[in-house]
């Protein structure tokens, strides 16, 4: 079904019909899954969205790791509750992205053999206590900084999801902020933990914005679609000006000697991540990429039975159901 999109997508779209669209997302018409759209336009918002429920899925692997060594119970409780807010956001986003015609199924398999992309951030490893505040208060917060806009993007399911999710993200941002700010008032050793986390989560957050608005691909054509509000650079801007006095309330040091207030602008001034570290980590070479999709693959094949079984069970339900009519 989607190979057949995709391979449809070589027709061009009738000029009218293209200009009646800009027109209603020029005008702030949200675009409903039965109306017309161009085909780039459907596959860009499959790309995106299903990227994004990847993301929620794979996102929860690296806290999932800490469920067990959580401190105390009432931490566990709290993460635990956070990881299933993840799969619950995946579960919105595939449920949008059906809407465009593609399956929950079709967008795993091109999860799960590496026709599709997820977040690189998920690539990079959690290796103690303070690295689950950092996700929390630096990757749920440069989440939040993408998607509050989101909620205004112009393909109606996408935007839904986006609000209820949206809602969930900052209660998450706040607790990985209550976590890390613990680990930064508490013991030496623990304010150390804590630096080490933002040092080594500092540049991978600011990738998650994608590369520089000169190297990205799909702004121009997204923006004008308005499935994209905001340029990679203009967000990723906003999270640094929001996060550099996170980081001094912390007593922290966010790990960028260039890092400095510029009065003109009105922004802070930083240096750029190592694009070539994000290339590298989005072609499949971070440090945890093989982890991340072995994980995922052995799910799903461990979740065969469960499938099997819901199947011969609608098949029984549905037999009997024709029997008695
Ligand atoms: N990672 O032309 P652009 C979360 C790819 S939040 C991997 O600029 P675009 C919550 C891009 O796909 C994280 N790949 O692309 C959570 C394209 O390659 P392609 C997920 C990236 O789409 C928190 C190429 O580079 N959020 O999970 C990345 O216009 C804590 C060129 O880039 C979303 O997905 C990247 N960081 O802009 C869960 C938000 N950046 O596809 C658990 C929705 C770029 O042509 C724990 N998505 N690429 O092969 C978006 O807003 C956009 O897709 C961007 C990228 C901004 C991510």
């Amino acid at each position: 079904m989607y190979a057949q999109m995709v391979k449809s997508e070589a027709t061009n779209d009738d000029p009218e019909k293209l200009a009646e669209f800009q027109a209603k997302i020029d005008a702030d018409i949200k675009i409903e899954p039965k109306d017309w759209m161009p085909q780039g336009y459907r596959k860009t918002l499959i790309r995106q969205i299903g990227q994004h429920a990847h993301s929620e899925i794979v996102g929860q692997l690296p806290e999932g790791n800490w469920i067990t060594r959580a401190p105390t119970l009432e931490r566990k409780a709290i993460l635990l509750a956070k990881v299933q807010d993840e799969a619950g956001h995946g579960l919105y986003l595939y449920g949008a992205a059906e809407t465009l015609g593609v399956s929950r199924d079709e967008l795993t398999e091109m999860l799960l053999d590496g026709r599709m992309k997820y977040s690189s951030i998920f690539n990079y490893p959690t290796l103690n206590w303070a690295d689950i505040g950092a996700v929390g208060w630096l990757v749920d917060g440069a989440a939040i900084m993408n998607q509050v806009p989101l909620q205004r993007t112009s393909y109606g399911p996408y935007s839904r999801a986006m609000i209820r999710i949206c809602k969930e993200e900052s209660f998450h941002q706040r607790q990985g902020y209550d976590a890390i700010r613990k680990m930064a008032e508490g013991t030496p050793e623990q304010k150390k933990m804590a630096q080490d986390a933002l040092n080594r989560f500092w540049y991978p957050s600011l990738m998650m914005f994608g590369p520089s608005d000169k190297d990205s691909v799909h702004s121009a054509q997204s923006m004008a679609w308005k499935i994209k509000i905001n340029t990679n650079d203009e967000l990723r801007q906003k999270f640094v000006d929001q996060t550099v006095p996170q980081a001094e309330y912390l007593g922290l040091t966010v790990p960028d000697p260039d890092l400095k207030w510029n009065e003109e602008r009105g922004h802070y001034d930083f240096s750029e991540p190592d694009w070539s570290e994000f290339f590298d980590v989005i072609k499949g070479n971070g440090p945890c990429n093989t982890d991340r999709l072995t994980a995922r693959n052995k799910a799903w094949d461990d979740g065969q039975w469960v499938r099997d079984g819901l199947l011969a069970h609608a098949k029984k339900k549905r037999a009997r159901h024709l029997a008695a009519e």
